[in-house]
């Protein structure tokens, strides 16, 4: 595996160098974050960003993530032109030398929580979801932190309205043309495409979510068997669904896991979780089986801690700050080097 680190580019507050001098860690996460949805990402910004990551020596082969316009998810007529320019962009992205691209396929909202700063026992903080509340929340007044593209009020009614008309199905097509449509930019350059699941994978504010388990990809492999469609597995996001078996779910799909994002949970009910730090005995996510299950299935791709909780007095980035995440890293060094020698020595 390679271990590697998210990095919000320049405006982060963690710098390179911090992350470089985290044990194992071979490069970092990122994005242009200055381009609108749907344009091509010039290959001079790109180049800028892999210079900055190469003065580091952290090598930038993922990017978190490259986004894909509402008009595409909703299948409208300029999704041709649009999605010509995300094929564009993957070709400009391997021409640095990047090999896995992370993007989703959620309508509208990114991943969704509903208090990010809930206060644990032992003083430190971490995001967590209530469904009651956010039931009670109006769609149409949302903004957090971490998001990749952030509307007006007025866009996001119009988007909510037009989604009316989309089915789970239709939604689902409308990956599969998407992906018909940039998979022979990511034979041509040479880059893994990683869909990352729905955060929680449930339909939210009436919008549909079609990445959600099992189901969802057998059904997208069955649809785009191209080796370049591949996922995200967030063991964050897939674990919230309490339906699903995260250790078997991760030995079936290890040759098309590409990127794996690994954090805890900790159950609160039914629907309700609250993150934790990453140790198996922190959660109900067996982190421990799921990384046996990668190892013996010979994953071999990028791995990075997740969400952390603010701890030691740090007030980061909700799930992005510096040190629980680098603790998550050293504690999934110590699970992949334990596993990985066990099997050389046939245990
Ligand atoms: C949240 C992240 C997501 C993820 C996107 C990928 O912390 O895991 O925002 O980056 O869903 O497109």
């Amino acid at each position: 595996m390679k271990m590697t680190f998210r990095w919000y580019g320049e405006k982060d507050s963690i710098p390179l160098e911090y992350i470089r001098q985290i044990p194992n860690m071979s490069g970092v996460v990122t994005a242009v974050y200055d381009v609108p949805v749907g344009e091509v990402w010039e290959l001079s910004k790109i180049e800028r960003l892999k210079e900055l990551c190469d003065g580091a020596h952290l090598a930038m082969e993922v990017i978190e993530s490259v986004p894909v316009h509402e008009d595409i998810k909703l299948g409208k007529p300029s999704r041709d032109r649009l999605i010509e320019n995300y094929a564009q962009t993957i070709r400009n992205l391997g021409k640095v030398g990047v090999k896995c691209v992370c993007y989703n396929f959620m309508p509208v909202f990114d991943w969704l929580r509903t208090d990010l700063k809930r206060k644990n026992a032992d003083g430190s903080n971490a995001l967590c979801y209530c469904h009651e509340t956010l039931l009670k929340l109006d769609p149409k007044n949302l903004r957090l932190p971490g998001w990749d593209e952030s509307y007006t009020a007025e866009e996001l009614n119009g988007l909510l309205e037009e989604y009316k008309g989309i089915s789970h199905e239709q939604l689902f097509e409308n990956l599969v043309y998407f992906l018909n449509g940039i998979m022979p930019a990511c034979d041509e350059a040479g880059i893994d495409m990683a869909i990352h699941p729905d955060d929680p994978p449930w339909d939210m504010f009436g919008l549909p979510r079609i990445i959600t388990g099992e189901k969802s990809y057998d059904k997208l492999f069955a649809a785009v068997p191209n080796r370049h469609n591949g996922i995200t597995f967030c063991t964050g996001s897939l674990g919230a669904g309490r339906f699903n078996d995260l250790p078997k779910m991760a030995a079936k799909y290890a040759d098309r896991i590409y990127f794996a994002h690994l954090r805890q949970l900790k159950y609160e009910g039914d629907t309700d979780f609250a993150e934790a730090g990453h140790l198996t005995a922190a959660g109900d996510l067996d982190i421990y089986g799921v990384v046996r299950a990668l190892v013996e299935n010979g994953f071999d791709g990028y791995v990075r801690p997740d969400h952390g909780r603010n701890i030691w007095g740090e007030d980061g980035k909700p799930g992005y700050g510096l040190y629980d995440r680098a603790l998550g890293a050293a504690y999934l060094n110590g699970l992949f080097e334990a596993i990985e020698k066990d099997r050389a020595i046939g245990r």
